[in-house]
């Protein structure tokens, strides 16, 4: 008898090191059944066993996905410091934590938060952020005198400095979202991903931004807690390149405004130029094809405009993952981020 087997077509390879899959929810829940087991992953659109999602709608065609992160394979282990839960290898770990939602000040929420992640860091043994993910809901609504976004920045700033963690130049890769107004989901509150290891990645910055920490307090009275970009060992010969998320800001200030396609277009050129930022520190030569992106649209019907943009700057790139959130300035209507891996060392 012959059994009809499905083509094994989203089973990651079996190399060593840290990689990324997209698998649709079977897929999921077979890898997270089967060995290596994925350190954890982010959720989009739903929540799977062993996963809290991320209740963002996406746009993008084959519907919910798992962005799923395989570190060694080898003995895991798995730990809870305050709201944070993490699963790590000998080598890498990948933590979440999610919060209910609160309408006064988030910036204590912000603050608690980042503590129980270098709290968990810590108790892991990989002290060292290559990738941080936020999400929170109502992020340019009012939190009582302030953007949340902004209250969010200064519980996040003063968290990474109390924490001795750094807030400035070599701050972790990024990025900060918002979810849709959800104040009765399960999924409404505070979301926080990160991707962890023992030895520092080497931050990047755009030469055409100002450095996120160094904004003016014209976007808020602390600044954003990021860098451009990070490049780190992904071992077995690999560089793995995280870029944050990416938005039409030129210098300090957004450019554009009520325009999605010339806001794509400047997040493109400044992909470019992280890309030349992280080639120029590593051998790998990355190109526009190498990036794995997941693109934000503040309005579902500008998705379809954006994708094709996007499409004709990396025809050799697999399909990007879009889905609607709120960027964190009221005026941005796209944000792009992505994540690279490809032969080569640090330079
Ligand atoms: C920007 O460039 C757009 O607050 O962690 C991008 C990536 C943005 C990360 C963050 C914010 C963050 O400022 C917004």
């Amino acid at each position: 008898m012959t059994l009809a087997l499905s083509p094994p077509t989203s089973a990651p390879p079996v190399a060593a090191g840290l990689r990324c899959v997209r698998l649709d929810p079977v897929a999921w829940a077979r890898q997270a059944a089967s060995s290596p087991r994925p350190l954890g992953g982010l959720g989009w659109g739903i929540a799977a066993p062993g996963l809290a999602g991320l209740e963002l709608p996406v746009l993008s065609e084959g519907g919910p996905l798992v962005d799923a992160w395989l570190g060694q394979g080898g003995t895991q282990r798995q730990g809870r410091n305050g709201a944070v839960q993490w699963q790590a290898d000998d080598r890498w770990a990948f933590g979440q934590l999610d919060l209910p939602d609160v309408d006064g000040d988030l910036s204590g929420v912000a603050r608690q938060a980042y503590l129980d992640i270098f709290t968990a860091l810590r108790a892991c043994g990989h002290t060292q952020v290559l990738r941080l993910w936020n999400y929170l809901p109502r992020i340019n609504g009012d939190g009582g005198g302030l953007e949340r976004y902004r209250q969010f920045n200064i519980g996040r700033q003063q968290a990474f400095m109390e924490a001795g963690h750094d807030a400035f130049e070599g701050a972790p890769a990024a990025c900060a979202l918002g979810l849709p107004d959800a104040r009765d989901m399960p999924g409404g509150g505070l979301h926080l991903r990160f991707l962890a290891a023992s030895k520092a990645p080497r931050p990047l910055e755009n030469p055409r931004q100002v450095p996120a920490y160094r904004y003016s307090s014209t976007y808020g009275p602390r600044a954003p807690t990021f860098s451009r970009a990070a490049l780190a060992d992904a071992g077995g010969g690999r560089v793995a390149l995280f870029v944050s998320g990416t938005a039409s800001i030129v210098g300090e200030h957004s450019v554009h405004h009520g325009d999605v396609l010339a806001q794509a277009r400047e997040t493109l050129v400044n992909l470019q130029a992280v890309l030349d930022a992280a080639n120029a520190r590593c051998t790998a030569g990355f190109t526009f094809d190498d990036l794995h992106c997941t693109v934000y649209v503040r309005h579902a019907g500008d998705a379809a405009a954006v994708l094709a943009l996007l499409a004709a700057a990396q025809p050799g790139a697999p399909a990007p993952l879009c889905v609607q959130a709120d960027v964190c300035r009221a005026e941005l209507l796209v944000e792009i981020e992505a994540h690279a891996f490809a032969p080569g060392a640090l330079a």
